[in-house]
């Protein structure tokens, strides 16, 4: 368990819907503190983990990781930050990362907030980008959105069907998706 009270939001959107872009900007803007699991877990490659050959090649496939991996890397960010409130971004990417992260955490998000957006747009964002990411490239970006529509959208109409869900249109450009976001997050209570 968690032993501090802390806020948490899940971000979640396909591949490419800008997640980390407008969790950069929720963060210069609420002050909460980003956590990309997708970021962790390449942190965690590069520090020469053990873990780290069995990532990267989960990576390299669009497959989910084993959840107590990522649990792990989650629970010691907000373990280890100052911060009470967190935007965790890309997780959880199936039920059971769902349900095992309430457990081991005894976190209940806020909200999950919902980036939606056609693949055609996000086939052609992921492209574009060049940012030297092993998993940008056709093949994987095809994977990536098999196992989004196959585990990671149960998981938002799990939370939709309990009232949890802020959808965001995230097709438009970017200053346009932040001006829903910031709607969001001015009608919450502080
Ligand atoms: N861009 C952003 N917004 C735009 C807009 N409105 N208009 C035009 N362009 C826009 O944006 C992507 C690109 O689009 C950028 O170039 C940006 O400038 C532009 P970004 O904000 O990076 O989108 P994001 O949704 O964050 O895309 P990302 O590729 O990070 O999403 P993924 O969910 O695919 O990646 P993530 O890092 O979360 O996961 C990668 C892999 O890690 C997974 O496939 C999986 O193998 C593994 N993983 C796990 O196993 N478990 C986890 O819990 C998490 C990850
Ligand atoms: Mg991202």
């Amino acid at each position: 368990e968690v032993k501090k009270d802390v806020r948490v939001i899940f971000v979640l959107g396909g591949p490419g819907s800008g997640k980390g872009t407008q969790c950069a900007n929720i963060v210069r803007q609420f002050g909460y503190t980003h956590l990309s699991a997708g970021d962790l877990l390449r942190a965690e490659i590069k520090s020469g983990s053990e873990n780290g050959t069995m990532i990267q090649n989960m990576i390299s496939e669009g497959k989910i990781v084993p959840s107590e991996v990522t649990i792990k890397l989650l629970q010691r960010a907000i373990e280890e930050c100052g911060n009470d409130k967190f935007l965790i971004d890309g997780f959880p990417r199936n039920e059971e990362n769902r349900a095992a992260f309430e457990s081991v955490t005894g976190i209940v998000p806020d909200f999950v907030l919902f980036f939606d957006c056609s693949e055609e747009e996000m086939e052609r964002r992921l492209l574009n980008r060049n940012q030297g990411r092993e998993d940008d490239n056709i093949e994987t970006i095809r994977k990536r959105f098999k196992v989004y529509m196959e585990s990671t959208l149960p998981v938002i109409e799990h939370y939709n069907s309990r009232g949890k869900v802020r959808k965001i249109d995230a097709a438009k450009p970017v200053e346009a998706v932040f001006e829903d976001v910031n709607a969001v997050f001015a009608s919450i209570d502080e």
